[in-house]
């Protein structure tokens, strides 16, 4: 400790990175030094790869200084830390993240354009890292730059996956996933820490022992498979603040203990193959979104990691605070990024019992104190459910650790509530059915001291619903809301600089210290009235749109005009997030274009009397196993086909299916939308994220009263939202109408029905699941139900937009659609990820921020 004081005054270590960040001279030499030595090549053969290169392990020395530094003092303050425990980290590229919080963005530029290259191009050259699926995942991502940029000590602990999220790729209209090997060039933001491995077991036997000195029975587990699992660190540096966290990866490896039975017997090759195996638990991301598939190896991921993770975090108590167990709980808040990591539950209370000697009740209470869960969806077929049998072979002390919490568990339910045999039978953590299985989430509860929901609407629903029975045991308190966010550094600097740009301009905050401070975002309204700023705001948009044009044109090869409303929906493809209903929209719009016209009405006079020009823009993979997911693509692509082939429509519609929908996309598609979907049927989508991004960049939304839907518009007004649909307490009445007393189709839908049924959009036999499904099967996702309100919902805003967006003279449209714009990113500084992590820090793990 006293070492630690005198490094402390001396400002941890001797380097500072000033010098490439500011100085143009220091950037240029540690560039040439890069390309020279790094990578071995030299500056007459140094293409935008190689700059990119060089300027990532630029940026790279400077940001292990300040992560040095943040860690040291992190060690020094030695206050409370939190871990965010994620199965998922949907970064995306990382180097204009880093300049912008580093705020070195325009001398790297500048030193660039010196040396012969542009930013732009060099940052293309970035792979996305896409670690992830979708909201979960991209939520973790902007938790960590805010634990960060709000100066907590706060790690992620996640897997490195070799293989990212699946790239998709649109054949015949058809989805067909291609491997991202997102590794093929070395990362350059990654630290790996050979020294840092962690033998992890699987299989093997539990037996009884004896202590030798205390006589005191023990659990050993022995035998089974042993692969080590190596960490590697990628450095997160904050918005304006020296303070980098870490975002602590796993790979795993092969250890060198053989199986000596098996070398001995003389079958070395088998040996080596079975650990060259081990290397296939980290080495693809399963694709599935709210939807879990129950297979081994995906539990090996779980256990694999989660070991790790809390073998390093107990280390790392230990070099401070020896066995005082006493204090683990003041040091150390854990959070479950959904049921992923919940055997974190279990590993930490069998190191403790096992490993550490501590009494049971002891070391129960400590752990439920450290662990905190949160959920992310209502929906069964995501929640996670393992079969015993599967369980017990692979962590069988595991398997008996969980059958004693749950008989302790069930003991106090049982002293609370005496002879309520159902209840008991609906809160155990044990599914006595066929097969037998752990109800993670139940376990998840029961382990943690807090459990909170991601929306307003949808942590009320948990506590009526999926976890009703456990607020009747625990009490309300227990459970809890935090409302989801996104970090303005990527979603608003980085992705629309000029609106970023405006904005700090209007502020009157050069430093763009609102970034860290989004509820100033507010003082914008002053302006609403001020026509000059509504046509500089405008025309941002305008660009971005052209942005979003060119992506189009170079991705689909379709042209969309960007004077018309782009109208956007981009997300995983999932029947309840209901793409089926934005299409069956286009394809009635369509049909009712070409009936006008064929009865002579003009297109002039359509534009003017029926619908404006617009360009539906659709963007989002699906499962690999999730056919109706996969046939609502399909559906798109075909559409799209029709329609914008057809001579007589011109550009008064379009319809665009942007391939391999991610991170980097978005960040252009998100600036470029003039009104974005998020229609789910009520009660399905916990929160959305995106209908956060795309309102904080001053796109309109069209949604349902669903997730966060509902918290946007009470915070921007309901006026400046375009809301529809059917509402969640509705969801199960209409449902079980369908089911007695038939499902009800409208003319329109009807109209729709048929035309695909015709086979305009190519073979219907394709198309026959997703029809027959709202038609025969119970219409489970209330497309019947929302179908016309959609419709009518359309022709209202379409009435607001008006016919000539991007013409700056063009007052009627500023003063209505545009001054919605401005009002919702006024309103939207609640949603900053800063002031989620805040109310995680106060209300969940009890943490302060560093002192400075
Ligand atoms: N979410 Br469960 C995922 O992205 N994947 C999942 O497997 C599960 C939930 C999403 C929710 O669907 C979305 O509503 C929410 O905004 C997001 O998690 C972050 O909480």
């Amino acid at each position: 400790y006293s070492q630690l004081k005198v490094l402390d005054s001396n400002k941890g270590t001797t380097q500072t990175n000033q010098g490439v960040l500011t100085s143009k001279d220091a950037f240029e030499e540690s560039f040439v030094r890069h390309v020279e030595t790094t990578l071995a090549r030299n500056m007459y053969n140094c293409d935008n790869l190689a700059a990119y290169q060089a300027t990532s392990n630029t940026i790279r020395d400077a940001l292990l200084i300040d992560w040095a530094n943040t860690q040291q003092k992190q060690t020094i303050q030695d206050g409370k830390r939190v871990y965010y425990l994620s199965l998922e980290f949907l970064m995306g590229r990382a180097m204009d993240n880093a300049l912008i919080n580093l705020n070195s963005r325009d001398n790297t530029k500048s030193s660039l354009t010196e040396l012969g290259f542009n930013l732009e191009d060099v940052l293309e050259q970035e792979p996305d890292a896409a670690l992830g699926n979708g909201g979960l995942g991209r939520l973790a991502a902007c938790f960590v730059d805010s634990l960060s940029s709000k100066n907590y000590s706060g790690w992620g602990y996640g897997l490195n996956y070799q293989y990212g999220i699946f790239k998709q790729k649109i054949v015949d209209g058809y989805q067909i996933e291609t491997p991202d090997y997102w590794l093929k060039y070395s990362n350059p933001w990654e630290i790996m820490r050979n020294e840092i491995q962690i033998p992890v077991d699987f299989y093997g036997y539990v037996y009884e022992d004896h202590d030798p000195n205390t006589g005191k029975a023990k659990k050993i587990w022995a035998g089974g498979e042993r692969v080590l699992a190596v960490a590697a660190d990628f450095p997160i540096p904050g918005f304006n603040t020296d303070n980098t966290n870490n975002l602590r990866l796993w790979n795993a490896k092969p250890t060198n203990e053989f199986d000596f039975t098996k070398f001995n017997a003389g079958d070395y090759q088998q040996s080596v193959a079975a650990q060259q195996r081990a290397e296939s638990i980290t080495s693809v991301l399963y694709p599935n979104d709210n939807f879990e598939s129950g297979k081994e190896l995906r539990l090996k991921q779980q256990y694999f990691w989660v070991s790790a993770s809390l073998h390093d975090i107990v280390r790392r108590f230990k070099k401070n605070h020896k066995n005082n167990w006493n204090k683990f709980a003041d040091q150390i808040a854990i959070q479950l990024n959904d049921t992923h990591p919940t055997l974190a539950i279990v590993e930490l209370q069998r190191i403790f019992v096992d490993l550490e000697g501590l009494e049971w009740d002891k070391a129960w209470e400590i752990v439920t104190k450290v662990f905190a869960y949160t959920n992310h969806t209502v929906m069964s077929e995501a929640l996670e459910k393992w079969p015993v049998d599967l369980l017990g072979r692979l962590l069988p002390r595991h398997l008996e650790i969980i059958y004693d919490i749950n008989f302790n568990f069930l003991s106090d339910v049982e002293k609370k509530f005496p002879g309520d045999r159902d209840l008991l039978g609906r809160v155990s953590v044990i599914e006595e059915n066929h097969p037998k299985s752990v109800r993670m989430a139940s376990l998840a509860i029961v382990g943690s001291h807090k459990v909170n929901g991601v929306a307003e609407l949808h942590s009320e629903l948990i506590k009526t619903t999926i976890f009703k029975d456990f607020v009747k045991v625990f009490g309300k308190d227990k459970f809890t809301n935090v409302t989801n966010g996104i970090t303005p550094r990527r979603w608003l600097r980085q992705a629309n600089p000029k609106l970023a740009a405006l904005i700090a301009e209007k502020l009157n905050d050069p430093n763009y210290e609102y970034l860290t401070n989004l509820g100033s975002l507010k003082k914008l309204e002053q302006f609403v009235n001020d026509d000059e700023f509504l046509k500089r705001w405008d025309s941002i948009k305008f660009d971005n749109k052209v942005k979003l044009a060119n992506l189009i044109k170079e991705t689909t090869n379709i042209e969309v005009d960007p004077t018309v409303l782009f109208d956007v929906q981009v997300k995983r493809i999932h029947e309840y997030k209901r793409q089926q209903l934005n299409i069956f929209a286009v394809i009635y719009r369509y049909l009712r274009i070409k009936e006008l016209l064929s009865q002579g009405v003009s297109v002039e006079e359509i534009k003017l009397k029926h619908y404006i020009s617009k360009a539906s823009i659709f963007g989002g993979k699906a499962a690999p196993g999730y056919y109706m997911a996969k046939t609502i693509i399909h559906l798109i692509n075909k559409v799209g086909d029709v329609v914008n082939n057809d001579p007589e429509i011109g550009n008064l519609l379009k319809v665009v299916f942007v391939p391999d929908y991610n991170v980097s996309k978005a960040e252009i598609i998100t600036p470029g939308s003039d009104l974005s979907n998020h229609i789910s049927t009520a009660g399905t989508e916990a929160s959305g994220t995106s209908n956060m991004k795309f309102a904080l960049n001053g796109g309109l939304i069209i949604g349902t009263v669903d997730g966060a839907n509902v918290e946007i518009t009470r915070e921007i007004g309901e006026e400046n939202i375009f809301l529809f649909g059917n509402l969640a307490e509705s969801v199960e009445e209409l449902r079980h109408k369908h089911i007695f007393e038939g499902v009800h189709i409208s003319e329109t839908l009807a109209k729709v029905f048929s035309a695909i049924e015709s086979g305009i959009f190519g073979n219907p036999d394709e198309y026959r699941a997703l029809i027959d499904g709202i038609r025969y099967h119970g219409d489970y996702y209330l497309v019947s139900d929302d179908f016309d309100l959609f419709l009518q919902a359309h022709t209202k805003l379409e009435k607001v937009f008006g016919h000539h967006g991007g013409d700056a003279n063009d007052t009627d449209h500023l003063h209505k659609w545009v001054k919605k714009s401005v009002l919702s990113v006024a309103n939207m500084g609640f949603f900053s990820s800063d002031r989620c992590i805040d109310e995680y820090a106060e209300d969940i793990w009890n943490i302060e921020p560093l002192s400075q």
